[in-house]
This record gives structure tokens, sequence and C-alpha cells, in this order.
């Protein structure tokens, strides 16, 4: 309600976002460079770290969880509640294990009961480094067109998949205007 009022009132919208990923993905140097905070060699994250965006129409909370093994024990504790799921895989990442535990734990979050219907952003990081994959070898190494979207399409999540660089920011302005999209006109994501 509030934030339906906030659309007529021209207030920014309150909205929360869950950043998940395996441990040394880029989550925590993507919300340091979001944030436009001091940029400091990150660590792999104990727990989490948690900033909010202002943009001219929204406040993006934004919870950054850490990725390692015992970590991702406790995402489920922050996706209750979240409008928002952001997934970051690193895209130099081609260890057939780091690969296939990527794509189970998204697997895993796409069914999870917290996340039913929520809109889903993939960023695939680490594009400003030589190694990193094309998006059609992304596409077909995280089977993102056959096995995931069979899924997607399931369970009626609004996905989007976008290369990424906190490096260098590439492509941030698509991801602005993905959260603006899919938050607009949906007030039933927001409570
Ligand atoms: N070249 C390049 N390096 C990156 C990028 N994003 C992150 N890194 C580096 O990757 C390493 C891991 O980044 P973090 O942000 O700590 O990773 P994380 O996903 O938060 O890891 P956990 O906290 O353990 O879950 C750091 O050395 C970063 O500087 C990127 O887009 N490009
Ligand atoms: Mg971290």
């Amino acid at each position: 309600m509030k934030n339906i009022i906030n659309l007529i009132s021209g207030k920014p919208q309150e909205i929360r976002a869950v950043m998940l990923g395996l441990d040394n993905s880029g989550k925590t140097k993507i919300l340091q460079q979001w944030k436009q905070s001091e940029v400091v060699q990150t660590n792999p994250t104990i727990g989490f770290n948690f900033e909010t965006i202002q943009t001219q129409k929204q406040n993006v909370s934004i919870w950054d969880v850490g990725g390692q093994i015992k970590q991702r024990k406790l995402w489920s504790y922050y996706t209750v509640g979240t409008n928002i799921l952001i997934f970051v895989i690193d895209s130099t990442e081609r260890d057939y294990n780091r690969v296939q535990q990527a794509k189970a734990e998204l697997l895993q979050l796409l069914q999870s009961e917290a996340l039913n219907k929520k809109p889903f952003l993939i960023l695939f990081n680490k594009s400003d480094l030589p190694n990193s994959m094309s998006k059609e070898e992304i596409l077909e190494e995280y089977q993102i067109s056959l096995g995931i979207y069979s899924q997607i399409m399931q369970t009626k999540h609004k996905v989007n998949v976008i290369k990424y660089s906190a490096m260098n920011n590439q492509n941030i302005e698509q991801v602005f205007d993905w959260i603006r999209s899919v938050s607009k006109f949906q007030p039933q994501y927001m409570q």
C-alpha cells in the first residue's frame, strides 16, 4: 500500500533486493561500486553487507550475503520478504565443479517458496577480464536456454541475464532500468 501511495505521490519506492552467488563472484565489489563508496580491497564476506542505493524514483536496499559454502546455508533467511533476487556469477569461472555449484544454487533459489514469482536478475560479472565467457558461452554453459529456462517458465519468474563488470560498471544502466521496470507497475511485489 505504501508503495502505491509513493507511486501516486511521486515519493521514491522502497525496494528490497538480496544479492547472492558463490564466493568470489564479486557481490561485495558490485555493492561498493553502486554505493560509490571508497573502493577498497574486498574480503570474503562473513554474514552480510547492507547498503541503500538512492535513485530519483527508488530507494533500493541491498543485502549482499556471503557466498562461501558455510554462508550459503543462511541464504534462505535473507530471501524472506525480498522483492528482487540478484544472482551473481563469475563469468571467468570455467571449473566444472564451480559451474555445477552455481547452477544448483540458482535452481534451488528459483524453486524456493519465499522467492515464488519474484523477479530474478542474473549478473555475469567480471566481463572486463579477457577470459570472461561470451553471452553465447554463458547461456550454453549454464543451460539458461534449456534446463534453467524451463524451470523459470514453470515457476513464472521474471528473469533477466546481464553481462556485467564491477570494475567498470559495464551495463549499469541496464541493471537499474530492469529494477525500475520490474517494480514500477507491480506493487504486488512490494509490501
Ligand atoms: N576484474 C574484475 N574483478 C572483480 C570484479 N568483481 C569482483 N572482482 C574481484 O573478485 C574478487 C572477489 O570479489 P568479492 O566482491 O569479494 O566477491 P564476493 O562475491 O563478495 O565473495 P564472498 O563475499 O566470499 O561471497 C575481488 O578480488 C574483487 O576485486 C569484476 O567485475 N572484474
Ligand atoms: Mg562478499
